[in-house]
């Protein structure tokens, strides 16, 4: 392990990601977790038990009380002990959440993985998407939007670029931000998804993604100890990361420096032409993080939900523009009411996920807008959609199975139940009928949690 310098520190001190608080024993687990390495194998289960039963504030802490204790450094010894996908999802859990996810960004734009791609930069908030960006750029010396642009092609490239700017926020989730809510700890299922009563005044309608959940992506509000720890092999100090970038504060506040390098703005540098356009057929007053009055947000809703019908199911093809635009600006919020109103103006009682069904060819873009509506629409469902996703076909795809298993443990008991729901199957039997050995325990344990 790298020692950690002020700058890193302060970086990740005022991270947007969740780090959870520290509430277990950590120098009793240090002492536990020295006792797993011996001769020449290590006990797998002390491994799994604590790593996969730790929050990252907590298992960042264990990493630099173990280098004081026994001055050898616990991820490398980790690796040094095991090998394939235990390895591979215990580094996961082993590393800071914000490069993780600028790491599963980047896999998944060199493998040309659109949902993974989707995932990341819809699921993500507008603060933590910026953080991936200035990662992103220190670890692969390469703009994200250029990454994306090289990447990915026609129309999905450009739902893919306009994702990356900042989504509108959701009155609720002004509230929230107004509110000193205290950040997610463990055990997870403190952090339930909370549940809307169902808004709808069409109760009747035919979609298979019941509108009753929502999830509202946690806050960048954490007292983190001074113990974050950057994952080994990042070979540049994110010291010269800090260097380049304004010190956190809340992503609302956050004022437009220039990179001193590049005397670019980084933020500048990351929007395209193509979300300069689209921003500016938003008013002025909708855009960013301003909220227009109850009313004329009902109208929004209305009229997006008209232009939708216009651009898509009214007209002879299909103008994805107008899809993309609203899908990627509008608050998650705001998309669910929107897909709500869409059912109320049709007047062939289409719902907006058969609009998109039968109106895009595209069948990258038609699954990305897909994901996004059911992720504003229904959460846990999306969730489980991907687990199932992970899950089913010839074979497992592991990477996307680890990624959605470490970053969404918190949320896993509504995602299962969520999971059952669509599939009629429990997600941990699923699980054990598609993985095997030390990887298969290391996931039903964070599973089952
Ligand atoms: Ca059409």
């Amino acid at each position: 392990m790298q020692p950690q310098s002020r700058a890193d520190m302060e970086f990740f001190r005022n991270s947007p990601y969740d780090y959870g608080k520290i509430t277990h024993n950590i120098h009793e687990d240090i002492e536990v977790l020295k006792g797993a390495f011996k001769g020449m194998s290590a006990d797998e289960t002390i491994l799994i038990n604590i790593l996969g039963h730790r929050n990252w504030a907590e298992r960042a802490e264990i990493v630099q009380e173990y280098t004081k204790k026994y001055d050898k450094d616990l991820v490398k010894e980790i690796n040094s002990y095991t090998g394939g996908k235990l390895q591979k999802t215990l580094d996961a859990l082993m590393t800071e959440p914000s490069i993780y996810d600028t790491i599963q960004l980047h896999e998944a734009l060199e493998k040309k993985d659109s949902s993974a791609i989707i995932e990341i930069l819809t699921t993500r908030t507008n603060a933590q998407k910026q953080q991936i960006q200035k990662i992103y750029m220190i670890k692969f010396s390469q703009h994200l939007d250029h990454s994306i642009s090289s990447k990915t092609k026609g129309k999905f490239k450009d739902l893919a670029i306009a994702l990356l700017a900042d989504r509108e926020a959701s009155p609720s989730q002004s509230q929230m931000d107004k509110q000193t809510q205290p950040v997610n700890q463990q055990p997870p299922q403190q952090q339930q998804i909370p549940r809307d009563s169902p808004t709808s005044s069409s109760p009747q309608r035919p979609m298979e993604s019941p509108q009753q959940q929502q999830l509202e992506q946690p806050q960048p509000q954490l007292a983190l100890p001074a113990t974050q720890q950057l994952e080994p092999s990042q070979e540049q100090s994110v010291s010269s990361m800090s260097d380049n970038s304004p010190k956190q504060v809340p992503h609302d506040q956050q004022p437009q420096q220039p990179s001193p390098q590049s005397n670019v703005s980084f933020e500048k540098e990351s929007v395209s032409p193509r979300q300069q356009q689209s921003q500016e057929h938003i008013p002025q007053q909708y855009q960013q993080q301003q909220q227009p009055p109850m009313d004329s947000q009902d109208d929004l809703v209305t009229k997006d939900a008209h232009a939708l019908y216009a651009a898509g199911e009214q007209k002879l093809g299909t103008d994805e523009s107008v899809f993309i635009d609203i899908f990627s600006k509008r608050s998650l919020e705001h998309l669910r009411k929107v897909e709500d109103a869409y059912y109320r103006i049709n007047v062939k009682r289409h719902t907006l996920f058969h609009a998109i069904e039968h109106e895009f060819i595209n069948g990258k873009l038609k699954i990305a807008l897909t994901d996004i509506l059911l992720y504003a629409t229904n959460p846990a469902s999306y969730w489980a959609n991907l687990f199932h996703r992970s899950l089913s076909g010839f074979f497992v795809k592991n990477t996307d199975l680890i990624r959605l298993t470490v970053t969404q443990c918190s949320n896993i008991d509504s995602i299962k139940e969520a999971y059952h729901t669509r599939y009629n199957r429990s997600l941990a039997s699923d699980i054990t009928h598609s993985i095997s050995g030390s990887y298969k325990k290391v996931i039903l344990d964070i599973v089952s949690f």
